[in-house]
């Protein structure tokens, strides 16, 4: 026989009840646990580099590198204030470097990327090896690798796109950091080396490719945009994307880093882009031009440097009315890819 009639009172006092015993009721919160579709806490958001960069800057005045360890405004998603998230699986931060500072070297579990925005001084030595920052480089700090920062007395401010997997990682529980006992890690190989060695669509003949993570740390931007420039030429335009590049690890050909897949995209001038919509949750940070994004029921104008979130499952367009733009992006493919959980939607 059904209980079913009981009291709304009788119900609460049950909840009551169980809620002793550190149990809940499934039936009052299986649509929130098990939505019929995703339901992104996270909301489409643009970060405007024209209204940031002052405050970038400012922050040099605010704190010192190694104080900070890193000096970074966090890119928090209005959906998800004060967690330090830009979508709900990914962290985003601007980070500044002024001459003669070092951000001391560490490492973590969470890994990392950088996409440079201005200044062309600094560098960053990833597992012993120094990396020139130049605008437009996409460079890898994989999980685990030793990692410092550092700008010459001579040289000028350097801002850079971070993105990180912690979000993620916090779910996870699975992150650990550690502390170099110097400021700055040895330099074990000469500048250029991972480059010269697997940079050209070749790897040394008796390499054996190690886990998932690219040895290659450092995707300089013209290269990348010479494949865009020329694909261009050829008219290889698709019409939701545009000219769409996905980096890839040159030992493997799967993505750099396990949790994170790494985009570099052209929309051409004139560019009016169809509308898809996939499970990844992806940050876009414009490297060139300006144009509008369409993402859910949002409308975005974009300029250089801006960066803006797409969450997971919300329809996304592209124009490029008045020139060409380019775009590099970051997403969560790599896990919806392992777990099977990609799919995409084009109208
Ligand atoms: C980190 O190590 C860096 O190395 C940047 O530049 C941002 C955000 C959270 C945790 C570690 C960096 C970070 C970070």
């Amino acid at each position: 026989m059904s209980t079913a009639s009981q009291s709304p009172a009788a119900r609460q006092a049950y909840y009551g009840q169980i809620a002793q015993h550190n149990l809940s009721p499934l039936w009052e919160s299986l649509s929130r646990l098990i939505p019929r579709t995703p339901e992104p806490k996270v909301v489409p958001a643009i970060w405007r580099y024209a209204q940031l960069r002052d405050l970038i800057m400012k922050s040099g005045n605010i704190v010192g590198a190694v104080e900070a360890v890193r000096r970074v405004l966090v890119l928090e998603n209005p959906g998800m204030p004060g967690q330090a998230t830009v979508t709900s699986s990914l962290y985003a931060g601007l980070q500044l470097i002024l001459p003669g500072e070092i951000a001391p070297s560490h490492r973590h579990k969470q890994l990392a990327l950088r996409f440079i925005l201005e200044g062309k001084s600094a560098y960053t030595a990833v597992d012993g090896e120094r990396l020139p920052m130049s605008p437009g480089d996409y460079i890898l700090t994989p999980s685990w690798t030793w990692h410092d920062h550092g700008n010459p007395q001579d040289g000028e401010p350097v801002v850079w796109l971070d993105g990180l997997d912690a979000p993620l990682m916090l779910h996870l529980d699975a992150g650990f950091l550690e502390d170099y006992p110097e400021m700055e890690q040895p330099i074990r190989y000469a500048q250029g080396y991972s480059f010269a060695r697997y940079g050209y669509n070749m790897v040394p003949v008796r390499d054996v490719p190690k886990g998932v993570t690219s040895p290659l740390l450092k995707y300089p931007y013209d290269r990348s945009r010479e494949a865009l420039d020329r694909l261009y030429r050829m008219n290889d335009i698709d019409a939701w994307d545009g000219v769409k590049l996905r980096y890839v690890n040159p030992a493997t050909g799967g993505y750099p880093m396990g949790t994170i897949a790494p985009f570099l995209q052209l929309l051409p001038k004139g560019f009016k882009g169809k509308t898809y919509r996939t499970t990844e949750s992806t940050v876009f940070c414009v490297a060139e031009g300006r144009g509008k994004v369409h993402i859910g029921k949002e409308s975005f104008a974009f300029n250089p440097h801006d960066v803006f979130a797409a969450p997971s499952w919300q329809s996304i367009s592209f124009e490029s009315p008045n020139e060409d733009s380019v775009l590099f992006s970051f997403s969560n493919r790599p896990v919806l890819d392992a777990t099977e959980l990609w799919c995409e939607e084009r109208k």
